[in-house]
């Protein structure tokens, strides 16, 4: 009895990682036809690039004493939305919020919760936009709504996270002051250059629209 109750979890556990991984799948795929689009359109693409995780089973465990809730496939649905989780970088802000926009365009999905860290960055000074989506997965026996948890940075917001990640796990959560105060700055660097960068791309996007493009000078010809 106790065989068969132990192969009934660990079917159950090996389908519920099996949604999230699917789900990271349908999203990434969705990722890359608008890129793809984007850049065929425009001629240009405004993402530099997307990793993916499945959350580690220590780390769903240690959110769910955090949180306070009991330990089942259920709480675990309902409690941790980002055991899958999509980080996509870009190069300019203003592509953070286009990649949102297009996202919330699609009918197969649901933005559920939008925390934006970059309109009121955490006091750390940790920028980013983060989307709970909810995809529905396919299954032999039937359709499953899964949440995503998408992060949307760019480059430098990026580049500050990992350090400061980094950092904040080496000195095991405790970060001397100085440090603090040293990333709380390095952070309003970073967006300074975000604000430059988006300003000298919109002058170089302007004088290229002035232009004329290949098919124009073709027809010229
Ligand atoms: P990992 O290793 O990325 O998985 P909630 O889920 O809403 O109950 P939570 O988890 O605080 O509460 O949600 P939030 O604010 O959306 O943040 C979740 C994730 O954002 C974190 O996941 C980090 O990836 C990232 N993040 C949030 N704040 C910071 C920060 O100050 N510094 C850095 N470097 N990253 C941050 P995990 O689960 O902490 O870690």
């Amino acid at each position: 009895v106790q065989l068969d109750k132990f192969r009934q979890i660990k079917t159950e556990l090996t389908r519920f990682i099996m949604l999230y991984k699917f789900a990271l799948k349908e999203l990434e795929t969705k990722i890359e036809i608008l890129q793809e689009e984007f850049q065929m359109l425009h001629e240009y693409n405004p993402i530099e690039h997307t990793s993916s995780r499945v959350k580690s089973p220590e780390s769903i465990i240690n959110k769910l004493y955090r949180k306070n809730c009991d330990l089942s496939l259920n709480s675990i649905k309902a409690n941790v939305r980002d055991i899958a989780g999509l980080r996509i970088t870009c190069s300019f802000v203003s592509d953070i919020y286009r990649i949102r926009d297009m996202l919330s365009r699609q009918a197969d999905l649901t933005v559920i919760e939008e925390k934006d860290y970059i309109q009121k960055p955490k006091e750390n000074g940790y920028r980013s936009l983060h989307l709970i989506v909810e995809v529905p997965v396919f299954m032999s026996d039937g359709q499953e709504f899964v949440c995503v948890e998408v992060q949307i940075r760019t480059i430098a917001m990026d580049f500050w996270a990992s350090l400061e990640h980094k950092i904040f796990y080496k000195y095991d959560k405790a970060v001397p002051v100085g440090l603090t105060e040293e990333l709380k700055e390095a952070a309003d660097t970073a967006a300074a250059l975000d604000r430059k960068m988006e300003r000298l791309h919109k002058e170089v996007a302007e004088i290229k629209g002035n232009q004329p493009d290949e098919l124009e000078d073709l027809v010229r010809q």
